[in-house]
């Protein structure tokens, strides 16, 4: 059995927030500009084509997070449609986000608002994307025009969205564009993302200053793992060690140095278990072990369900020192009552890390809606709303009336 954490009274905090979480490119639609547009036509995976519409149906969807009490909502900035060509900005898309903000505030939901995630625009990518060591300027240069626009009505913000995965899934596993499988090149992308994430960081709250505004909350969203040696072996131990500086704490560490991180978010999914049987550098960095040693749920895609894994990866992230926002946390399941399961026990477990004294203050399900998984394209269904594609038809999901009893008392019974 994987979750065996008992609890007595789970009572979050006061001014906790509550929501989802979504990204532009998986929900809007139509983002042509986008790197992703003609990857897909090209290798034949199911296209995003109009996804779930949310570029225009963004009103309806946050009417329901609403209704279903959310307090807070992240999204995504689609790069491409700021800046379809280089240099090139566009007053009505980034007006358009601006009116996607206060659709959200207009309803009482804070907007958790994230630069990059996962998708660059065609130019950026066709001139070498994050291997090009320009690409630090080039997204400095996005991140301040729409910073500059955006102030006004954003507090917490999200420079990149998990950066290890994408570096690891475009360039080590060659899942995603442009599929290169190279350890340097996944190298640099890495160093470029971690220094763009701070000279942005930098700049962003230099502009709050120069706006007057109160001081902005900026920090990444990083993908982290419970990372579960599957013997005690010194090589197991070692590749634990390895990755989680590697995967999960090495950025952290690097942008807390140059102090670059108002909280950290947190993407957390599943475990990872570790049984290493070769000395390559993908048997110590990411090589997962399949042969089921403690066996446990999955999701439909796979993936461990691991609770309390999530209680680990908090205590770990304690010595930062910083608030902690659960940026992404859900399951892809056609089984609606798995879900709500899911969420309980992770809610169990961040509420066991608040009681030892982890600053946890905010937890985002992903996602609100059913959206496009990228390379797995809409077949898994990971919404507290069921989207049908072929009439656009929304329709809330049970569980997402039982977590809406947690938004709006706080309590999980
Ligand atoms: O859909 C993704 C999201 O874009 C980033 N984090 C993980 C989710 C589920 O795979």
């Amino acid at each position: 059995m994987c979750s065996d954490i008992i609890f007595a009274m789970i009572q979050f905090p006061k001014n906790f927030l509550w929501g989802a979480a979504t990204s532009a490119y998986q929900v809007e639609g139509n983002n042509f500009n986008s790197d992703w547009w003609p990857w897909e036509k090209a290798i034949g995976k199911q296209p995003s084509g109009d996804a779930c519409r949310h570029y225009n149906l963004y009103p309806q969807d946050f009417d329901l997070a609403q209704s279903l009490n959310h307090n807070a909502h992240r999204l995504s900035i689609e790069w491409a449609r700021i800046e379809p060509r280089e240099g090139e900005f566009l007053q009505t898309e980034i007006q358009h986000y601006i009116d996607v903000i206060l659709a959200l505030r207009a309803r009482g939901i804070e907007p958790m608002v994230t630069l990059h995630h996962f998708t660059n625009p065609i130019w950026f990518s066709q001139s070498g994307a994050w291997e090009n060591k320009r690409s630090v300027e080039r997204f400095f240069r996005y991140c301040d025009v729409v910073t500059k626009a955006l102030a006004p009505y954003v507090h917490y913000w999200i420079t990149i969205n998990e950066p290890s995965i994408y570096a690891s899934h475009s360039y080590i596993f060659g899942a995603w564009p442009p599929q290169i499988k190279s350890y340097w090149k996944t190298k640099a992308v890495y160093d470029h993302m971690t220094w763009a994430h701070i000279q942005v960081y930098h700049r962003m709250h230099q502009i709050y200053q120069e706006m007057k505004l109160s001081k902005p909350a900026i920090s990444i969203a990083q993908h982290l793992q419970a990372v579960v040696p599957c013997t005690d072996s010194l090589r197991n131990r070692w590749a634990v060690k390895l990755r989680k500086k590697w995967f999960h704490f090495g950025i952290l560490d690097t942008i807390a140095r140059h102090k670059a991180l108002d909280f950290i978010g947190v993407n957390y999914y599943s475990r990872q278990m570790v049984d290493l049987t070769g000395w390559g550098p993908g048997n110590f960095v990411h090589e997962v072990c399949q042969n089921n040693h403690t066996p446990c749920r999955k999701n439909s895609l796979g993936w461990d369900i691991y609770p309390q894994g999530l209680y680990l990866v908090l205590k770990d992230l304690q010595k930062y020192n910083v608030p902690i926002f659960i940026t992404e946390n859900g399951i892809c399941t056609l089984e609606d009552n798995e879900r709500w399961e899911f969420i309980k026990e992770h809610l169990k477990s961040i509420h066991k890390a608040i009681s030892e004294g982890v600053d946890v203050q905010g937890y985002l399900y992903w996602s609100l809606l059913d959206n496009f998984e990228w390379a797995e394209g809409f077949v898994p269904r990971f919404g507290l709303i069921a989207m049908n594609y072929d009439t656009q038809e929304r329709t809330v999901r049970e569980s997402a009336r039982k977590y809406a009893v947690v938004c709006k008392t706080g309590i999980l019974q």
